[in-house]
């Protein structure tokens, strides 16, 4: 086939890519999607759930949140649940501080409607993706049509790689110029899908001797939970009846039952994290998990993925509009707010995992999560600053 010229491939369409590709489309400037998955795929693969008010608010400034206003639930308290008792925490008191619950395959579906149902190019089940002349005024993507067998080579002015964890184009990054950052918790965690009715009005965070364990509403039939585990389990050690157990001995207090349901979702979750420093290298821009992962610790990682998608299409506008200064900044400018919710997942993963870790070093552990506890839930000035960084209100330090 002939190349076809535009002015921004985007790899991947996830939620960074579906929201670079939207707002570059509403600004005017070509730009072709190329996802490996088809179309039905994506739009039913659950992962995320927790989309912070700001996300919200600056999708909706763009159009496209009408039917996340519209369906989604908002939630403005967690319970801590530890010794036997509930400990509710408020968070939504100040405006611009709820989380909207709204899964991540709706909003999925709701961006790729929103460009690809309104002539926006988009190239389902592409194979053999590879990137080229990246240094060079022209970069180019070519790859295979899985549908078809045909080969294609796309041009443009800038390559914006947002496929994911497992895509290419972090491989794109030079080595010698690239700095990895990475940390594993050392842990699994089992990521859970129930058919059943919420257990509590909220999220629920269980801290216990047998391992950390969550709650949390998706929609009225639908439920996650998560169970800590050790290092190495998969979920073949995790039969149905072994998980209700856990999660009734590690989340139950009295007159707070965990109603179950049929597990429809059960896959261990690695629980690691990484950063790729700078995100660009020539013409090519990360974003999302393709340059860095943060473990569902505390729901961030699809609010970065969206933060980057904001920040790379305004850059790229700034560009065509001849201003290069935010292409330039882009990199440092996402890195500010990935750090800050690494080190809150981080910080957060302290008070989950250590209730139960056995020897002296463990109760050390211990005690230092139900002091962090004790402040966060006795100090208003402690509980305030957990709520920036919970929230994402205040997070580009
Ligand atoms: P995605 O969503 O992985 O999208 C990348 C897309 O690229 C495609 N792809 C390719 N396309 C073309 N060529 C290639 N060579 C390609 N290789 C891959 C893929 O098919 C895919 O469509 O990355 P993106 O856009 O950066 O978005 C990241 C989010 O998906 C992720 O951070 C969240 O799901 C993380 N996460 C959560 N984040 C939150 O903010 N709040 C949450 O409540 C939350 N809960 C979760 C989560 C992740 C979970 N799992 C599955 C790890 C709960 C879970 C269980």
């Amino acid at each position: 086939m002939p190349p076809t010229r535009t002015a921004v491939i985007v790899l991947g369409a996830g939620p960074a890519g579906l929201t670079v590709a939207n707002l570059l489309a509403r600004a005017g400037i070509g730009c072709a999607v190329l996802e490996e998955q088809a179309r039905e795929f994506i739009e039913q693969r659950p992962r995320a759930g927790f989309i912070e008010e700001w996300a919200v608010r600056a999708l909706q400034r763009h159009g496209l949140a009408d039917r996340l206003l519209s369906k989604a639930l908002q939630h403005d308290t967690f319970e801590f649940r530890f010794a036997g008792k509930s400990h509710p925490v408020r968070y939504g008191d100040l405006p611009g501080t709820r989380h909207f619950v709204y899964p991540q395959q709706l909003l999925v579906t709701d961006l790729v409607a929103a460009y690809t149902d309104h002539g926006g190019d988009t190239r389902f089940q592409v194979r053999d993706v590879r990137l080229h002349d990246l240094d060079s005024d022209l970069p180019a993507v070519t790859y295979r049509d899985a549908t078809t067998g045909v080969e294609h080579r796309i041009e443009g002015d800038f390559v914006a790689g947002c496929d994911g964890a497992h895509g290419v184009s972090q491989h794109y990054l030079p080595p010698e110029s690239t700095l990895r950052a990475q940390h594993d918790y050392g842990i699994g965690w089992l990521a859970l899908l129930a058919e059943a009715p919420p257990s509590a009005a909220g999220v629920v965070f269980g801290i216990h001797p047998r391992g950390f364990a969550a709650h949390m509403a998706r929609s009225p039939r639908i439920t996650r939970f998560y169970l800590q585990t050790a290092a190495g389990e998969s979920e073949v050690d995790w039969p149905d009846d072994r998980v209700w157990r856990e999660l009734h001995a590690r989340l139950t207090v009295p007159g707070g039952e965990i109603i179950e349901g049929r597990l429809v979702e059960k896959h261990i979750l690695d629980m690691h994290n990484y950063v790729l420093e700078p995100m660009s290298h020539g013409r090519l821009h990360l974003a999302g998990e393709a340059a860095h992962l943060v473990a569902p610790i505390a729901a961030k990682g699809m609010n970065l993925a969206l933060h980057d998608a904001l920040l790379l299409a305004e850059a790229i506008g700034a560009h065509y509009r001849g201003d290069d200064g935010p292409l330039a900044g882009y990199s440092a400018n996402c890195l500010r707010r990935v750090w800050q919710y690494q080190e809150f997942s981080l910080w957060l993963s302290e008070i989950f995992h250590n209730a139960g870790t056995p020897g002296g070093e463990g109760l050390f552990a211990a005690r230092i999560a139900e002091a962090r506890m004790r402040r966060l839930l006795g100090s208003p000035a402690a509980a305030a600053a957990f709520v920036e960084l919970y929230i994402g209100s205040n997070a580009d330090f």
